[in-house]
């Protein structure tokens, strides 16, 4: 049987199959049918017997999908909906069997995270990623534009952040940034595969980069930065001019960026205290918050009791909380808050899949398996966050190892499929034996589309 990743809600199959050739017409809502179209090189029209129909929805960013003798009839109640009912349609192409689905997702937010500071990766790098990620619903694509090795994004009102602070990165090589306008075509580029865009600006640690554009940010003196090690940088916390570095780089960052999010790190700032560490948080999140945006945070962000309302926490720590990483993370939703779930040792796509990875790191709890990433549940890793309190589930990729698309590819793919159907399909009987051949049909279909898969 024709396999779907994540899998559907229901599916109800008949006898019969629906072939798509290169003379099948597609029409309805024109963006999903001229992606689709483009896709599998069918050709748009008026009236088409593959149709995209705006109406209702079983949820938000639901579907429904009739496949019969008459065609195939996709319906929604968004244009994010049928979108969704395409990319169903691109696993089961060409040979689309008679089928119902309804389907829809168990989180409003499936995302993907690309550390673009360790290594720099160009636009056309990250729009590929984009394109890849779209198959799998995944619907939001956090940046990790700024660390201790480079600064990636052009403000104004600090030019020397991407005239000095860009030009590292890992082991040495040239590095990079993306001026706005590169931004915004990321940006565009994203919204046309309905994936809003979640820039991080990651302080007061991970700020080396900064500190080496205007030493006045830090305390102590700084240089370029190529090792991997964290922990070690700090903003200058008791300086009046590192709060109007936060109001300038966040107003900026804010104004192009249309999404509703703003993600302002705060993990790992090991070199400042737990006194300047709250102060910070609490200055810089206030700034942050004038600029219309929800603002996320590593978990440790959870440490303040005086975050804006609302504040999303993104918890980083093992399917087994490691110490404070439980009470950081109930933290953001008594504050009004939820909780964006990536445990390390399971959803981070930068580790080894096994000894032998030549990519990739090994300090979340070693090796991460294909099965282990979908063995696990978001609701069931801290203790008081059930599904209310969660907003979704993210599978960051850390860059420290990786330098070209095809490495980015290697280590996403498959286990990024996992993480997707745990964030999108619902909870019961999902079983890793079920999943494993679905996933080797997937697998052909990333082989069909040159995407380079661990
Ligand atoms: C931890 S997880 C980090 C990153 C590293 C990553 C490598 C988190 C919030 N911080 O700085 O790149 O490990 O896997």
């Amino acid at each position: 049987m024709s396999s779907i990743i994540p899998a559907p809600v229901s599916r109800t199959d008949s006898p019969g199959t629906f072939t798509l050739t290169s003379a099948t017409t597609v029409g309805g809502e024109p963006a999903v049918a001229a992606y689709l179209s483009a896709a599998l090189g069918l050709t748009t029209a008026e009236d088409a017997p593959l149709n995209f129909v705006l109406g209702d929805e079983p949820g938000p960013d639901g579907y429904t999908l009739e496949v019969s003798a008459a065609g195939i009839r996709v319906e929604a109640a968004t244009a994010a909906g049928l979108f969704a009912g395409a990319q169903t349609l691109r696993q089961l192409a060409p040979e689309v069997p008679f089928t119902h689905i309804e389907d829809y997702p168990r989180f409003a937010y499936r995302g993907a995270m690309l550390d673009v500071a360790r290594h720099f990766f160009g636009v056309d790098d990250v729009k590929r990623y984009i394109a890849d990620i779209a198959l799998l619903k995944i619907n939001h694509l956090h940046l990790h534009l700024t660390d201790d090795q480079g600064w990636r994004i052009q403000i104004d009102s600090w030019p020397e952040l991407t005239k000095k602070g860009a030009a590292s990165q890992v082991g040495g090589g040239a590095g990079g940034f993306y001026t706005q306008v590169d931004y915004r075509e990321i940006v565009e580029y994203a919204a046309s595969r309905f994936i809003t865009v979640v820039p991080e600006i990651d302080m007061p640690g991970h700020t080396n980069a900064a500190s080496v554009a205007y030493p006045e940010l830090s305390d102590i003196p700084v240089e370029a930065y190529e090792g991997i090690e964290v922990g070690f940088s700090s903003l200058a916390i008791r300086s009046e001019r590192t709060y109007q570095f936060v109001d300038d780089v966040v107003r900026e960052v804010a104004a192009m960026t249309p999404g509703p999010y703003l993600h302002l790190g705060g993990d790992e700032s090991l070199s400042t205290t737990d006194e300047d560490f709250l102060y910070f948080i609490g200055r810089a999140t206030a700034i942050a918050a004038k600029y219309g945006k929800t603002l996320i945070g590593w978990h440790e962000m959870g440490r303040s009791a005086s975050l804006p309302v609302g504040t999303l926490g993104q918890y980083w720590s093992f399917l087994v909380p490691q110490e404070g990483a439980a009470e950081h993370t109930v933290s953001f939703v008594e504050q009004g808050g939820r909780v964006i779930m990536s445990p390390a040792d399971v959803a981070y796509l930068d580790m080894k899949y096994d000894d032998s990875t030549a990519l990739g790191l090994v300090w979340a709890q070693g090796p991460t398996s294909v099965e282990a990433s979908y063995s696990w549940d978001p609701a069931d890793v801290v203790p008081g966050i059930r599904d209310e309190q969660l907003l979704g589930v993210e599978a960051p990729l850390w860059s420290e190892t990786l330098e070209t698309i095809d490495d980015i590819e290697t280590m996403a793919f498959p286990r990024l499929a996992s993480v997707a159907e745990i964030a999108w399909s619902p909870r019961a009987e999902r079983e890793f034996a079920e999943f494993e051949p679905r996933l080797a049909r997937f697998v052909e279909l990333l082989d069909r589309l040159g995407i380079k898969h661990g």
